[in-house]
């Protein structure tokens, strides 16, 4: 249907009338017979035909600037829902939500019958989202490469205080936002054998028979940019057998047998991170690692030749970005495409392929680095296990060369692990492989440096770079808190919504007006009450909105410290109950959080949070002044309602372990205070916001690493506290579980005699924290003030300003100059 045939004149109508035709063409249903999901799916086909032309037009320009392309490889891309994202960024959301109304339809219930495209974990998968839309946005030619996981991470119920994984099935509606292109499809090996060729010449050539293929067939979904800035390209692929029936075999009577090979093949895509505490799981993970890489790289090499037509100019043409180690076998991968199919000479290859590859470290954790037993290897990707020997070879006879002979250094930086079976280390292979390593907030990046990479980056100094990371204002202000957002458009024009990473350092001034800062409070008042109705709806209970929201979701994890939050809450919940009548400041404590399906650990910390949550609920002592809910399946559709209802951020890992961290910056943004260790991007957000408008506690990393070599024992520092003794006790006891009373006596005898994350260590000086808080709450002038400052200054975490250092400093692209907003 094109304009013509709409007999409209205003925005709405033409809108309308366009949801309609969808509706009955697509869809295939009459507004009298259509179910709030047909009309989702209407205007979801309705919003990308917008995106259509401008996808065309922002293709077929960077191929015509014969442009440098960034290509983000990433096991996850953690995208949530696309409607309003969309919407927003195209400037239809008013026309929409008018348009709808107009039909009978609330926009809102639209909204929420979206499932979220959860194909990540959390922080990483959650940044690679936030950097295409910001890559979109500043009209970087990017595409960004991943699996089209059939499901992604488990659904969270709350089973009797239990988690249990239940499987999500985004795809059950189908997806309107993606294309299937079945033409764009590329063969992916697997096992056999090498074999030596002679050639005519005399020279010869290895030659990689495996056994098994799969095909990649590609989904493509359009990622457009604020006011329609660009449209660029999410490529997902989808594992496919080459034969999907073995019609033989189905006819002799083998009904499963003859579906064997297609099962094998389609598991690839099948789920996000399976477990990987089994040999089955880890080996999938590494064929899923090395399915999306191989697609990925004949597809953009393709390209490449097809555009440029010598692979000569590839690292000028091509930037490809690694999302962590995961997709790290990337640099081997593309040795063996240069050498083996496209006849490079093998140093050639290695310069090319170095020039163009850079990576990117998320995290320290040792348990996080990835390294794959040489076996494994070996039996899946031959070919690649033969080319990793023979670069570790020359990158150790280099060094040699140089001299160096320590055999310590030699031993840390090679690419295979000797000490526990011998295994390939993916971080190193990443760093030889790549022309820049980047950590993600500056601590990260000293500590890198310091640490996991110490010996490497002495004989690279110039590799080891930081980028801070960012979150794009788009969804995390704009989408999340459009309350908030009218009152910076209203005081501070138009600008907050072009520029905000500079025009919401005007608001500063503002926080010295009290009309103001009771404008700012009233915003989050109603973002609360929201997030009140929700739990309500949930959970049935009532939480009290004028009580500090005092929230910590994240995934569940030790170094995470909600162990630490949940001590602070026992601890609390004593000292009201002993003392009932002094005048406490009412608090809710809200946690959410998903734990890994196999970290017992953890999945024993969110029974702990929900045995905590009945107990003090149900006590009359504490009504009106302690409550805390645990809320189940937390994703990113639940963050957008509970982070701009947040009063207080809890971002209290132990210092030197959370990388970066990103929902801190979110929850700043929307201008929560902050309660946080000097971990991550926590330092920088002190030094930009001002440690007075924060609350930072704890020991310092150094501090960390002294306290772990003297002793994990904490008697000393339990007998020092009786706040703390207290609470431990009660916990250990069984006090929040009469119907177990053993249940978390490893848990707390784990915290005082082998406290590996320093929960006691730091639980004095936390407690002291939470008492500022609450004098602070007490001030509302002073809260507010700070909670102003907070909005004003965090400009700088845009993810804009991250992806401009990234094209500045890594890619090597030119911005394109910002177009002036189109409608
Ligand atoms: C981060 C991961 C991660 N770091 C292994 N590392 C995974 C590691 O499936 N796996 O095997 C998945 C994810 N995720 C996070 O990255 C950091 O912990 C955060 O601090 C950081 O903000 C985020 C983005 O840089």
């Amino acid at each position: 249907m094109n304009d013509s045939q709409l007999d409209t004149d205003s925005p709405v109508e033409h809108f309308k009338a366009l949801i309609l035709y969808k509706l009955r063409y697509a869809v295939g249903k009459d507004p009298a017979n259509a179910y709030e999901h047909d009309w989702f799916e209407a205007l979801a086909l309705a919003t990308r035909d917008q995106l259509i032309d401008h996808w065309e037009e922002s293709s077929t320009q960077v191929d015509r600037q014969a442009a440098k392309r960034v290509y983000y490889l990433s096991l996850e891309f953690l995208i949530g829902r696309l409607l309003i994202d969309n919407l927003s960024n195209l400037g239809l959301l008013d026309i929409a939500r008018q348009a709808m109304s107009e039909l009978g339809v609330e926009l809102e219930r639209l909204r929420e019958i979206e499932p979220d495209a959860a194909l990540g974990n959390g922080g990483l998968g959650r940044l690679a989202a936030c950097f295409m839309e910001s890559m979109a946005t500043l009209r970087l030619a990017a595409h960004g490469y991943g699996i089209r996981y059939e499901h992604g991470l488990f659904r969270q119920a709350i089973i009797d205080g239990w988690q249990a994984e239940q499987t999500e099935t985004w795809l059950d509606f189908g997806n309107p936002w993606e294309f299937e292109r079945p033409e764009v499809a590329y063969r992916v090996g697997f096992g056999g054998g090498v074999t030596n060729h002679e050639l005519d010449d005399g020279s010869s050539r290895q030659v990689w028979q495996p056994l098994e293929t799969v095909r990649a067939i590609a989904y493509d979904t359009p990622v457009v940019g604020w006011r329609g800035a660009a449209v660029n390209t999410l490529r997902l692929w989808r594992a496919r057998a080459e034969e999907n029936l073995q019609l033989d075999r189905f006819n002799a009577g083998d009904h499963f047998g003859a579906v064997a090979g297609e099962v094998r093949a389609e598991s690839i895509s099948q789920v996000l991170y399976p477990a990987d505490d089994t040999e089955a799981g880890q080996e999938l993970r590494l064929r899923q690692e090395y399915f999306l890489v191989s697609a990925s790289l004949q597809d953009l090499l393709d390209r490449h030749m097809r555009l440029h037509g010598d692979l000569q100019s590839l690292p000028d043409k091509v930037a490809i970005q690694l999302n962590d180690t995961h997709p790290a076998i990337a640099v081997v991968e593309m040795m063996r495409l240069l050498v083996d199919e496209h006849r490079l000479p093998w140093e050639q290859a290695w310069s090319l392929t170095v020039a163009s590859t850079a990576y990117t470290n998320h995290t320290l954790l040792p348990e996080a680095l990835e390294s794959w037993p040489v076996a494994l290897m070996e039996r899946l990707l031959p070919r690649h296990l033969q080319i990793i020997y023979l670069l570790n070879a020359e990158h150790i006879d280099a060094l040699r060369a140089k001299d160096i002979h320590d055999f310590q250094l030699l031993r840390s930086v090679s690419l295979i692990e000797e000490d526990h079976g011998r295994r390939v280390r993916m971080g190193n292979l990443a760093f030889l492989g790549a022309h820049s390593i980047n950590g993600v907030s500056a601590l990260h990046t000293r500590l890198m440096r310091d640490t996991v990479f110490r010996d490497l980056h002495r004989l690279y100094p110039n590799r080891v770079n930081n980028k801070t990371n960012g979150v794009t204002f788009r969804r995390w202000l704009f989408q999340v808190n459009p309350g908030l957002t009218h009152l910076l458009v209203d005081t501070l024009g138009e600008a907050v919504l072009e520029e905000p990473e500079t025009a919401l350092a005007q608001l500063e001034p503002y926080a010295e007006r009290k009309a103001f800062r009771e404008e700012y409070a009233l915003c989050r008042q109603r973002n609360k009450e929201a997030l009140a109705e929700r739990v309500r709806l949930l959970l049935g209970i009532n939480l009290d909105t004028s009580a500090i929201f005092d929230v910590h979701v994240k995934r569940i994890h030790e170094y995470k410290r909600q162990l630490l939050n949940l001590l602070h809450t026992v601890a609390l919940y004593q000292a009201i109950r002993n003392d009932p009548t002094t005048e406490w400041v009412p608090r809710v404590k809200i946690f959410a959080g998903k734990a890994a399906a196999s970290y017992w650990q953890a999945k024993l910390i969110i029974k702990l949070a929900n045995d905590i949550s009945r107990t003090i609920n149900g006590d009359p002592t504490v009504h009106g002044l302690l409550k805390l809910v645990f809320i189940p399946n937390y994703n990113v559709s639940l963050a957008e309602t509970i982070i701009p209802a947040a009063d207080l951020s809890e971002q209290i890992s132990t210092a030197g372990m959370e990388a970066s961290g990103t929902s801190n910056m979110k929850f700043a943004l929307n201008g929560a205070l902050t309660i946080g260790t000097l971990d991550g991007a926590n330092v920088e957000m002190a030094e930009q916001v001002g440690e007075q408008n924060m609350f930072i506690f704890g020991m310092t990393a150094q501090q960390v690493e002294a306290r772990r070599r003297l002793a994990l024992d904490m008697s000393d520092v339990v007998a020092d506290s009786e706040r703390l003794q207290a609470a431990l006790g009660a916990i250990r006891d069984g006090v929040f579980s009469p119907d177990d009373p053993s249940r978390y006596v490893d848990l707390v005898d784990g915290l005082l005699y082998h406290d590996r994350f320093m929960v006691c260590a730091d639980f004095e000086a936390y407690w002291t924290a939470q008492r500022q808080v609450d004098k602070r709450w007490l001030k509302p002038n002073d809260w507010w003030r700070s909670a102003v400052f907070n909005t004003a200054r965090m400009g700088w975490f845009s993810s804009d300003r991250t992806i401009s250092e990234y094209a500045r400093d890594i890619w090597q692209v030119p911005l394109p100059p910002r177009t002036p907003p189109q409608q």
